[in-house]
């Protein structure tokens, strides 16, 4: 991974104001000390965002929920042409378990929110679950 060139900390400085130093301005870039003479402390510091962790969204098989309900809903919630969505339902009704999807957090539990909540409008008993990717 790569790591960012950030200055980190700081010696005594006669004005009384945080010395910044950029490592990237400085062709000697190793160690403690920069080698200017300045007392500085040059540290290479580990990048700070992580990404965000996606996940996975769900549909678990029953014995009651029509096929074609399932291919309508990963249709519509998922925006999958109807091949795709019927190649996921005969998926989950054959091995019990499919993901239909992969998202940002936010975005997986309105999903899971959105299908299970069509489902119980209308009295099938599907079941959507969301987990780390
Ligand atoms: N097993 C259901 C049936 O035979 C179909 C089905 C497929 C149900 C996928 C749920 O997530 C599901 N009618």
């Amino acid at each position: 991974m790569a790591v960012a060139p950030v200055v980190v900390a700081v010696a005594p400085c006669r004005a009384g104001l945080l010395p910044v130093l950029n490592m990237s301005d400085k062709k000697d870039s190793a160690g403690d000390d920069n080698g200017s003479g300045t007392g500085l402390i040059v540290e290479k510091s580990k990048p700070k965002l992580k990404k965000p962790p996606l996940y996975k969204v769900m549909l678990h098989n029953d014995d009651y929920t029509p096929m074609e309900f399932v291919v309508k809903l990963l249709m519509q919630f998922f925006q999958m042409p109807r091949p795709k969505a019927e190649e996921i339902m005969i998926h989950v009704h054959t091995k019990g378990i499919g993901v239909c999807g992969v998202f940002p957090r936010e975005i997986a539990e309105t999903k899971v929110r959105l299908v299970k909540d069509y489902a119980l409008e209308n009295q099938h008993p599907l079941q959507c679950s969301m987990d780390v990717a």
